[in-house]
């Protein structure tokens, strides 16, 4: 979808392959962070969802913006990996029969159809509770304040203020035909954004970024966070059940508001091209340093999945 002028970068950086190496090793690590243990069955069913494959773009958006504000993987990695744990957590709540009620994540089955509902509850619970775990006894050659500050920025993320929110305006909504985009906006940022701009400024925090840098980085953040939930909402209509790895059309069916409902195919695809260029913009004083979040802002404008 997007070309603008504030996300072209030097031809010669490969996203492919920067992305299969981050992917890598975050699998890695993610695959180190949990091993199975008593009762097994619980172990298992975190495994399953936490493993199950997915782009892995809210650890890789981590690491990058702890590489940019200065750090390293290895500063960043405990925190991508908590990151990816809040995530596949409210993956696996979002698909139970009280919520969405899906059947199939990530080309797989979701993880009640796989262990019940009952473990599928407790299985995210449980990553959840890891994920907060993992940051404070893992995170290494981080000054313990900015540490902190990471697990208070989770938090802020997953509660009220941001997934739970979301999610609660989200359910209230269906099936209303009135809802406008204020609402939507809300929703979007509060489900999917305030995740995103979690692994940017968690990132950056960890990497030691001024408080100039931090508040650049987050409006990139914030940009590119609505422009992704748009993009899910047009793919919804316009991928496939093979491509997505879920349900495909689920919005139209539940009648649910969306950016193409309410604005139309073009001018949601206008409107994610926007909110890209706008978050390119915001590193423009970083030089080539800002090109793999360039790269990434436009690989969500453009993704098939
Ligand atoms: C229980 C504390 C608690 C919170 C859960 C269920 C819920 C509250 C919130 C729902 C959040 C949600 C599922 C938002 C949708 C976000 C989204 C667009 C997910 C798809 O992300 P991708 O495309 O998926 O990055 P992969 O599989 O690639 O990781």
């Amino acid at each position: 979808m997007t070309n603008q002028s504030s996300c072209e970068q030097n031809l010669t950086f490969d996203l492919e392959s920067y992305l299969q190496q981050r992917k890598t090793l975050v699998e890695q690590a993610l695959d180190n962070s949990l091993t199975i243990n008593d009762p097994p069955v619980i172990y298992k069913a975190m495994r399953y969802s936490l493993l199950a494959g997915g782009k892995r773009l809210r650890p890789i958006l981590c690491l990058a913006s702890c590489e940019l504000a200065g750090g390293t993987i290895e500063m960043a990695m405990p925190t991508a990996c908590a990151l990816e744990m809040i995530h596949t957590m409210s993956l696996i709540h979002d698909d139970l029969p009280a919520m969405d009620n899906d059947d199939y994540r990530r080309g797989k089955l979701t993880n009640h159809k796989q262990f019940g509902e009952d473990i599928a509850i407790l299985a995210g619970d449980g990553l959840l509770a890891y994920a907060f775990e993992y940051v404070a006894s893992h995170t290494q050659g981080v000054n313990p304040a900015s540490v902190l500050q990471v697990v208070a920025q989770l938090g802020h993320a997953v509660g009220a203020t941001g997934l739970v929110g979301g999610q609660v305006v989200d359910l209230a909504s269906e099936g209303n035909p009135d809802i406008g985009l204020d609402t939507l906006n809300y929703i979007h940022t509060h489900k999917t954004g305030t995740l995103l701009e979690a692994c940017v400024v968690t990132g950056a925090l960890l990497g030691g970024a001024s408080q100039q840098k931090l508040a650049g980085l987050s409006r990139y953040a914030y940009n590119i966070g609505l422009a992704f939930q748009i993009v899910d909402d047009i793919l919804d209509i316009t991928a496939t059940q093979e491509e997505l790895g879920k349900t495909a059309g689920k919005d139209v069916e539940a009648n649910k508001a969306t950016y193409p409902r309410l604005l139309g195919l073009e001018a949601s695809k206008a409107k994610a091209d926007e909110l890209t260029n706008a978050a390119c913009e915001e590193l423009s004083p970083y030089g080539d340093a800002g090109i793999p979040l360039k790269a990434i802002a436009q690989l969500i404008a453009n993704r098939k999945n």
